[in-house]
C-alpha cells in the first residue's frame, strides 16, 4: 500500500511540476516570450511587375481653360479722367500736389528715395463699353508697364459708391500687347472693411481689416473663365488696357484705378488706413512729413462716377467744378486740374508749391 501511495505522489507532482512549466503565467523566464508574427515581405516577384508598369500619371496643377469670349481690340476711347502726373517735377524729387494722403490720393511714383519711376505715373484714364465688356484705359507718363521694378495694376470698383471699395481687378506683370488674363485676379470685399473706419479718411494705424479678402476669379479660373482681361501698349490713351465683363457690375458704380510697386497687397487697401502720414512720409516738398517714408511706389486717382450722376458727395469722387467755374472744354471731361490745389503758374524762378500752401515759392 505505501508502496502504491508513494509511486503516485511522485507521478502526480512530476506531471504538476511538467504542466507548470509550460504554463505563461507561471513561467519566470521573461527571456522566452512567445516568437513574434512572422512579417510578410513582398517577394521580389511584385516588385518586378511593379518596375514593368508605365509609371503613373501625375497629378496636373493646371487645368485646362476655354475662353468663350475675348474682348475687342478696338475699343472706343471714353471721357477722360484725369491724375496729377510728377514728370515735371521728377527731377527735384518731389511730386508736384495731389497726394492727400488723409482722403486715399496718392501720387508717389517714387522710390522711397524719390527716384521717379514714369512707367507707374498714371497721366489719365477712361471708361468705354460696348454690348458684353467695359475697357478701362489707363495712360502712364512712361510707355514700359514691364518695367523690371514689378509694376502692378489694378481697377477699384465701389458699387454701392459709399466710398468703401467692393472688387478690385488686379494684374501683375508680364504684360503683353494680346488680350490675356493669366496674370489677372478679382478680388472681392465681402465684409465692407477696404476703408477701414471711415470711407474718407485715414484711420491709420487701423491693422484689423482684410481688404480686398476673397479670390473670385484666378488667372481664368472661376465662374467665368472670361470675367477679366489686361493687355498694355494698346493706344494713346491706353498704356495699359483692363477689360471686364458687364455681369461684374450693375451698370452702376464707381471707379478708380491703381498703379502699385512696392506694397502690392489687396488685403491691405486702403493704405492710407495702414500707416499714419507720419510714417508714411509724403513726396509733396512742402508736406512737414517730406519726403517719402514707409508708403512709396504707389500712384492711385480719385474715382469716377459711371451709370449713374452722382450727388457730389460720394466719398473718394472726383472733385467736381466749384459753382461759377468755367465749365469743361468738352462735355463730360473732367477738369485737368483735379484736388482742392490746382497748379498755377508762377514767375521765372519760382515754382508751385501745392498742397498745403497752394502758393508759389521763389528763390530768394
Ligand atoms: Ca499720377
Ligand atoms: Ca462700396
Ligand atoms: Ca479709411
Ligand atoms: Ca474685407
Amino acid at each position: 500500500m505505501n508502496y502504491k501511495k508513494n509511486t503516485v505522489l511522485i507521478l502526480s507532482t512530476a506531471a504538476i511540476l511538467a504542466l507548470a512549466c509550460t504554463l505563461p503565467f507561471l513561467a519566470k523566464d521573461t527571456t522566452s516570450a512567445p516568437a513574434p508574427l512572422p512579417i510578410s515581405v513582398p517577394t521580389a516577384t511584385v516588385f518586378v511587375e511593379e518596375a514593368n508598369q508605365p509609371p503613373p500619371a501625375l497629378p496636373t496643377n493646371t487645368p485646362v481653360i476655354i475662353h468663350v469670349m475675348t474682348p475687342s481690340i478696338a475699343p472706343s476711347t471714353g471721357s477722360i479722367v484725369y491724375d496729377v502726373f510728377s514728370k515735371d517735377t521728377a527731377p527735384e524729387k518731389r511730386a508736384p500736389y495731389g497726394d492727400s494722403y488723409d482722403i486715399n490720393r496718392f501720387e508717389r511714383p517714387f522710390m522711397q528715395d524719390m527716384t521717379y519711376v514714369s512707367d507707374m505715373d498714371i497721366v489719365t484714364y477712361n471708361l468705354s463699353q460696348d454690348a458684353d465688356w467695359y475697357y478701362i484705359s489707363v495712360e502712364l507718363i512712361g510707355g514700359n508697364p514691364n518695367n523690371i521694378i514689378g509694376i502692378n495694376y489694378g481697377v477699384e470698383i465701389d458699387n454701392d459708391a459709399d466710398g468703401f471699395g467692393d472688387v478690385i481687378i488686379w494684374a501683375e506683370p508680364p504684360y503683353t500687347t494680346e488680350w490675356t488674363n493669366t496674370n489677372v485676379q478679382v478680388f472681392e470685399d465681402k465684409n465692407h472693411d477696404t476703408s477701414g473706419l471711415s470711407a474718407e479718411l485715414s484711420d491709420a494705424p487701423f491693422d484689423t481689416t482684410d481688404g480686398y479678402e476673397s479670390l473670385i476669379f484666378d488667372r481664368g479660373l472661376g465662374d467665368d473663365p472670361d470675367l477679366a482681361w489686361i493687355r498694355s501698349n494698346a493706344g494713346m490713351k491706353a498704356t495699359i488696357q483692363f477689360a471686364f465683363k458687364k455681369s461684374l457690375t450693375d451698370g452702376t458704380f464707381m471707379l478708380g484705378v491703381l498703379a502699385d510697386a512696392y506694397l502690392k497687397d489687396v488685403t491691405k487697401l486702403d493704405y492710407c488706413d495702414r500707416f499714419t502720414a507720419e510714417v508714411a512720409g509724403s513726396p509733396v516738398r512742402s508736406n512737414k512729413n517730406y519726403p517719402l517714408g514707409e508708403l512709396y511706389l504707389y500712384d492711385n486717382t480719385c474715382r469716377e462716377a459711371f451709370g449713374f450722376t452722382p450727388n457730389g458727395y460720394e466719398p473718394q469722387l472726383c472733385p467736381r467744378p466749384e459753382p461759377g467755374e468755367a465749365p469743361p472744354s468738352q462735355p463730360g471731361v473732367t477738369p485737368a486740374t483735379p484736388g482742392p490745389c490746382p497748379p498755377q503758374a508762377c514767375a521765372a524762378g519760382c515754382w508751385w508749391m501745392g498742397e498745403p500752401e497752394c502758393k508759389c515759392q521763389c528763390i530768394k
